[in-house]
């Protein structure tokens, strides 16, 4: 029977991609968002061993509900990728919209606790399974304006490296991964469909893709069983930090 990986905000960008590459790495793959069209298209263009799963990371009880309530067939996971995340906005702190604050909180930190609540025990009672968490360059160090959005992914880090911890006697692995600047559809969200600002922000430096990252993210789960890859930094060849980006 081949492996099962569940990968959160699978309708766009990082997720798609990974949700892509683990499926061409032999496994079977949950696909989660809120876009129920879209997770419908990727499942007829991807086949029987995808299986699409609608519901807003936020919400915990619904979150619950769906993964207890996956087919037989599907609920065994051995790789949840907890991707499903957004920056919103590029303000000064003083100055920022508390619904954006409570949006890219609700998401980026709750929705991840969400999801590991609801998997990993699972994982745990199997003994075996493996967790990567999408954190961020951001979280490394905050960078002018991204003060929120970078303590989301700061806590991103500190709550991987705690589940890293609390598995320790198991054989479970966890994983960070941190990108840098990938050109999916994250700035646009940003912006809020300023669809200009955003393609700005890739002008003059070869961006990340999202399958540069699904590959980092299936090497990590391909690694030998002894192996975990605790954290990876991913950059793009002329980004050496969140803030120093040399363009063209
Ligand atoms: P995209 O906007 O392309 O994709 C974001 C995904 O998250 C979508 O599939 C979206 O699905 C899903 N999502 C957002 N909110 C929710 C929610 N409440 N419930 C369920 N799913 C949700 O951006 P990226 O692919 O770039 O972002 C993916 C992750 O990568 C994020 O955590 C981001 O912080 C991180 N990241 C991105 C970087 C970049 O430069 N692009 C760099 C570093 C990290 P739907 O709308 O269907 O719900
Ligand atoms: C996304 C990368 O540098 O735009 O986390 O914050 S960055």
């Amino acid at each position: 029977m081949k492996p099962i990986a569940l990968v959160t905000g699978a309708t766009s960008g990082i997720g798609e991609a990974c949700a892509r590459r683990l499926l061409a790495a032999g496994y079977r793959v949950i696909m989660t968002g809120r876009n129920v069209a879209r997770l419908n298209a990727l499942r007829d263009e991807l086949g029987p061993d995808t299986l699409p799963l609608v519901f807003d990371v936020r919400d915990r009880e619904v979150a619950e509900m769906c993964v207890a309530s996956l087919p037989e067939a599907w609920k065994a996971i051995d790789v949840l990728v907890n991707n499903a995340g957004l920056a919103l906005g590029l303000d000064r702190e003083y100055e920022g919209d508390y619904r954006d604050w409570d949006t890219m909180i609700d998401t980026n930190i709750k929705g991840l606790l969400y999801m590991t609540r609801a998997v990993v025990p699972g994982m745990v009672e199997r003994g075996r399974g493996h967790v990567v968490n999408i954190g961020s360059v951001a979280g490394d160090a905050a960078y002018a304006n991204g003060n929120v959005y970078c303590g989301t992914k700061a806590a991103v880090k500190s709550i991987t490296d705690g589940l890293r911890i609390d598995v320790a006697h198991t054989p479970l692995r966890v994983t960070l991964i941190k990108p840098g600047l990938v050109e999916t559809n994250f700035s646009n969200v940003r912006f809020h469909g300023d669809n200009e600002r955003a393609d700005a922000v890739y002008r003059g430096i070869e961006p990340l893709t999202g399958i540069d990252i699904a590959d980092a993210v299936v090497y990590c789960v391909q690694a030998p069983a002894h192996v975990q890859i605790a954290e990876m930094l991913i950059l793009a060849t002329h980004q050496a930090s969140g803030s120093v980006i040399v363009r063209e």
